[in-house]
């Protein structure tokens, strides 16, 4: 596919003459241009004019700006012809006309890549992209008023979204659709698109190669008349953004990408870059798809829903003690020693639930006092859940003649304790409490 055509998916510039609507193609280079030729034309542009206002910034400044890239074309620089937003590392969300071609036939998945966590387009090369498994526009878009330019791309592998480069934009969920965002509120909208202040019939000739920001104001609260001269009427689904004098606005190229409120992991996707009258000019600030008209559509489609603004933070349980006697709960002194002398044999079985106090059912754990005495060779004891296997570690070693007392706290478990003896002694236990959990 030829550099121009690529690069003119969505770049063509929308623009409202006499009441016509027209879909102007913008040439970028022409089709039998060297990618090294072009490249190196780039390379020499003034990348500092200030154009459509703004400036360059690094991608982690904008970590969730991705760049919709003709899949046909190697060149990075040449494949862009849109912008988009990653909200989730499976999703990312872009305009409407941005998944159609200038004769407003739908795109398929093949035909777009994603590259993402790099500012310079250069970095885009085809081994670096991500592919398109699913492309879902609006249901209700209209490619000739452009209401419901927003379309949603499900990505074929999942982006990694650990470091500072790739980031999701957090869509609104949580706002007053009805009065966010308000009129002068401040705006942040980047792309790739073209930096030429551009009048309504202009075709753009500088598109950089580095990702730029510019800062705008919203130029209206929900719900007031806005962009009278743009749109031509009110609707809730748009909103515009620029500055009074202009000099500082979107453009061609920059069609599909975010228009963020706030920034760092705070920011707020509010629009979507989708259309306007010429680029940069007083009284014609840029239209954008208005985010919070979309946000349960987008929650249906991808599953995505609200983040919690602070973080649960998830204390551990810590369960209740509750004291008992202490209770004699056992004592074999009357008897024989216990014990195998040695490993192996069976462990003593004792019921603790319903018994010295401790509850049947609702015990998460026992506490116990486990004395040994007067044993005729040393050894180790080991309490446990007889529902579960014994454990590795004892709970009281002891040596042959000595008399050792420990705390014990065995899990509950079915509420049978069993009394593991290695070597042979006296054993003692008393059940001095328990734990619920809380
Ligand atoms: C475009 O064609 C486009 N001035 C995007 C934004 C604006 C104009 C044109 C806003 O992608």
């Amino acid at each position: 596919m030829g550099v121009g055509a690529v690069r003119s998916l969505c770049l063509a510039g929308l623009t409202l003459v006499g009441g016509v609507w027209q879909v102007g193609s913008v040439a970028q280079a022409s089709e039998d241009a060297g990618q090294a030729a072009v490249e190196q034309a780039v390379s020499e542009q003034d990348l500092s004019e200030q154009v459509v206002g703004g400036g360059e910034i690094a991608i982690s400044s904008a970590p969730w700006q991705v760049a919709l890239l003709g899949s046909s074309t190697s060149s990075g620089y040449l494949a862009q012809f849109c912008g988009g937003a990653i909200i989730s590392a499976r999703w990312v969300v872009t305009a409407s006309h941005c998944v159609r071609d200038d004769l407003d036939v739908p795109l398929t998945p093949g035909d777009i890549q994603i590259g993402s966590g790099s500012a310079s387009l250069f970095d885009y090369g085809s081994a670096s992209r991500v592919g398109v498994a699913q492309i879902i526009e609006h249901p209700s878009y209209e490619s000739g008023s452009l209401l419901n330019d927003i379309a949603l791309l499900r990505l074929s592998s999942d982006l990694d979204l650990s470091g500072t480069n790739r980031a999701a934009i957090q869509l609104p969920f949580s706002v007053d659709a009805g009065s966010w965002p308000a009129r002068d509120t401040a705006v942040t909208a980047t792309g790739w698109g073209c930096t030429d202040v551009l009048g309504f019939e202009d075709s753009c000739s500088n598109y950089p190669d580095a990702l730029r920001s510019v800062g705008l104001s919203v130029q209206a609260s929900p719900g007031d008349w806005q962009c009278a001269e743009v749109i031509g009427y009110w609707s809730p689904l748009m909103m515009c953004a620029g500055t009074a004098g202009g000099g500082a606005d979107t453009c061609s190229g920059d069609s599909g990408g975010p228009l963020v409120v706030g920034e760092g992991p705070s920011a707020l996707l509010a629009g979507i870059t989708s259309w306007g009258d010429g680029c940069g000019l007083a009284g014609y600030p840029g239209v954008y798809t208005r985010v919070t008209a979309y946000v349960d559509w987008v929650s249906a489609q991808t599953g995505i829903t609200a983040t919690p603004a602070t973080p649960v933070v998830e204390t551990p349980a810590v369960d209740g003690f509750n004291a008992l006697g202490p209770t004699r709960l056992f004592d074999t002194r009357s008897g024989s020693l216990v014990g195998n002398g040695g490993e192996g044999g069976a462990p003593l079985v004792f019921r603790v639930g319903g018994v010295a106090g401790v509850p049947v059912s609702g015990v998460s754990a026992v506490a116990l006092n486990v004395t040994v005495t007067g044993g005729s060779a040393g050894g180790y004891v080991t309490v446990y859940p007889c529902s579960s296997g014994r454990p590795v570690a004892s709970n009281v070693n002891f040596s042959a003649g000595a008399t050792v007392a420990n705390a014990v706290v065995a899990p509950f478990g079915a509420g049978e304790l069993c009394f593991y003896v290695s070597g042979a002694t006296h054993l003692i236990a008393d059940v001095s409490g328990y734990l619920t959990p809380v």
